[in-house]
C-alpha cells in the first residue's frame, strides 16, 4: 500500500511539474497531431487512436458520396459527433476529391465546383479548418506492390519503377494494388483518351481556374485549403503532374496568393524525389505560413525512381526525422501533422499503409522529438 501511495505520490509531482511545461505557449500552440481514419468501415476504432498519447484529433472523409457531389450536412453532422464523442476533434478533412472534369477543364466542370464550394461552406459550418485536396489526373497514391516483407517480417508500400514503365495503361486493363478503381475498362480508357489532350500547362490552367474560384469561399469560411503533392512526385502512364517540387508549389502559391492557399506537406510524397529537399521546403512555406497540414512519413530512396516506405524512425530510412522536425518547429508551425503510412506490423491485418501500431509508434516518435525541441531549443 505504502509503494503505491508513493507512487501515486511522485506521479502527481511530475504531473504538476509537466503541466507547467505543456502549459507554456511554446508547447500547446504549436502542432497539433493527428491521426487518419477511414470512418465506421475502419477496422481500428476511435478509442483506440483516443488511447495513443498526444492525439487531439482525427482526419477522415465522407466515403460514401460519389465523387463531385455535394457532400450531405447530415453524414458530416453524424461523422463529427462519433469522432467528438470519442474525445477527439474533427478539424481535418481529407480528401474532398477533385472530379476529372474540374482537372480536365470540361463544360461541366461548372457544376462540380460549385458542389465543391458548397462542400467547402458546409465543413465550415461543422467547424472543420484545414481541407486536403490534390489534383493528380486519375490516379491517386500509387505503388506497385502493398505487401513487401521486410527482414524482420513486417509488410510495407514499395514502388518499382521497372514495373511501372512495363505497364500500358491505355487498353484500360490496368491493375494497380491499392488503387479502387470506380470505373468500367472503358470508362477508363475513355477518361485516359480525354488526357492525352491535356498538356502540363494546361493542368495549371485548369487548377487555376478552380483555385480562382474554390479560395474565396475557402476564405469567407475560415477554411484553409491544402493541396496535397503528387505521389510520386513525377509523371506517370504520360499522365501530367505538377505538384512536384519546390518551383511549382511556389508557382501554385502565387497563384492565389492568400493564406487559405495552401499545401499539404507530404515527406513520403516529395522525399521520394532525390530532387526535393523536403526539409529547405518546409522552412521556406512554413515561413510563409502556408503550411497547413503535415504528413510525416519515412522512406527510403532505392535508386532509378524506386523507392519503399519505412518506419518513421530516421536509421530505416533516407529521411532525418529530427531535420524535418526542427524546421517545423523553427518555423513556428502551428498547424496540423501526421504519422503518414506505416508498415503492417505485430501481425495486424487490415488496409495496407494504414494499421494502428506503426502509425501509433509513428506519432509517438514525432511527438518524442517535438518535446525534446520545445524543452532543448529557446
Ligand atoms: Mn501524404
Amino acid at each position: 500500500m505504502q509503494n503505491i501511495y508513493v507512487s501515486i505520490n511522485h506521479a502527481q509531482q511530475r504531473t504538476s511539474k509537466s503541466r507547467i511545461i505543456y502549459s507554456k505557449e511554446k508547447w500547446v500552440n504549436y502542432m497539433k497531431m493527428t491521426f487518419r481514419w477511414y470512418g465506421p468501415n475502419d477496422p481500428i476504432p476511435l478509442q483506440y487512436i483516443k488511447q495513443i498519447p498526444g492525439m487531439t484529433g482525427v482526419v477522415s472523409a465522407i466515403y460514401t458520396v460519389p465523387v463531385g457531389d455535394v457532400w450531405p450536412r447530415e453524414d458530416i453532422y453524424n461523422l463529427k459527433k462519433m469522432v467528438n464523442d470519442a474525445g477527439l476533434e474533427l478539424k481535418v478533412i481529407e480528401s474532398v476529391p477533385v472530379h476529372e472534369d474540374i482537372k480536365l477543364g470540361l463544360p461541366t466542370r461548372e457544376r462540380y465546383i460549385a458542389n465543391f464550394g458548397e462542400t467547402i461552406r458546409r465543413l465550415g459550418e461543422a467547424g472543420v479548418e484545414v481541407i486536403c485536396y490534390n489534383f493528380m489526373p486519375v490516379f491517386d497514391w500509387t505503388r506497385t506492390q502493398l505487401n513487401y516483407v521486410l527482414e524482420d517480417g513486417s509488410t510495407t508500400l514499395i514502388y518499382d519503377s521497372t514495373q511501372i514503365k512495363k505497364i500500358e495503361p491505355n487498353n484500360g486493363d490496368l491493375e494497380l494494388p491499392g488503387w479502387d478503381s470506380s470505373y468500367t475498362k472503358e470508362e477508363l480508357k475513355d477518361l485516359l483518351n480525354k488526357y492525352r489532350q491535356i498538356s502540363e500547362e494546361d493542368l495549371w490552367s485548369n487548377l487555376e481556374y478552380f483555385l480562382k474560384k474554390i479560395i474565396p469561399i475557402a476564405e469567407e469560411c475560415g477554411i484553409k485549403m491544402a493541396i496535397h503533392p503528387d505521389d510520386p512526385p513525377w509523371s506517370i502512364f504520360g499522365l501530367p503532374r505538377i505538384i512536384t517540387n519546390e518551383e511549382n508549389i511556389e508557382r501554385l502559391l502565387k497563384i492565389v496568393d492568400s493564406p487559405y492557399n495552401g499545401i499539404t506537406m507530404c515527406s513520403g510524397s516529395l522525399g521520394c524525389a532525390s530532387f526535393n529537399d523536403y526539409v529547405k521546403m518546409v522552412r521556406k512555406f512554413g515561413a510563409m505560413g502556408r503550411i497547413h497540414f503535415a504528413h510525416l512519413r519515412n522512406v527510403k530512396l532505392l535508386g532509378n525512381d524506386s523507392f519503399m516506405e519505412t518506419a518513421h524512425y530516421s536509421a530505416c530510412g533516407s529521411l532525418d526525422m529530427v531535420e524535418i522536425l526542427k524546421a517545423y518547429y523553427e518555423v513556428g508551425f502551428k498547424g496540423y501533422i501526421r504519422p503518414d503510412h506505416g508498415r503492417m506490423i505485430w501481425g495486424e491485418q487490415g488496409k495496407p499503409g494504414y494499421g494502428l501500431y506503426d502509425r501509433a509508434l509513428g506519432a509517438m516518435y514525432l511527438l518524442g522529438i517535438w518535446e525534446t525541441l520545445t524543452k532543448t531549443s529557446r
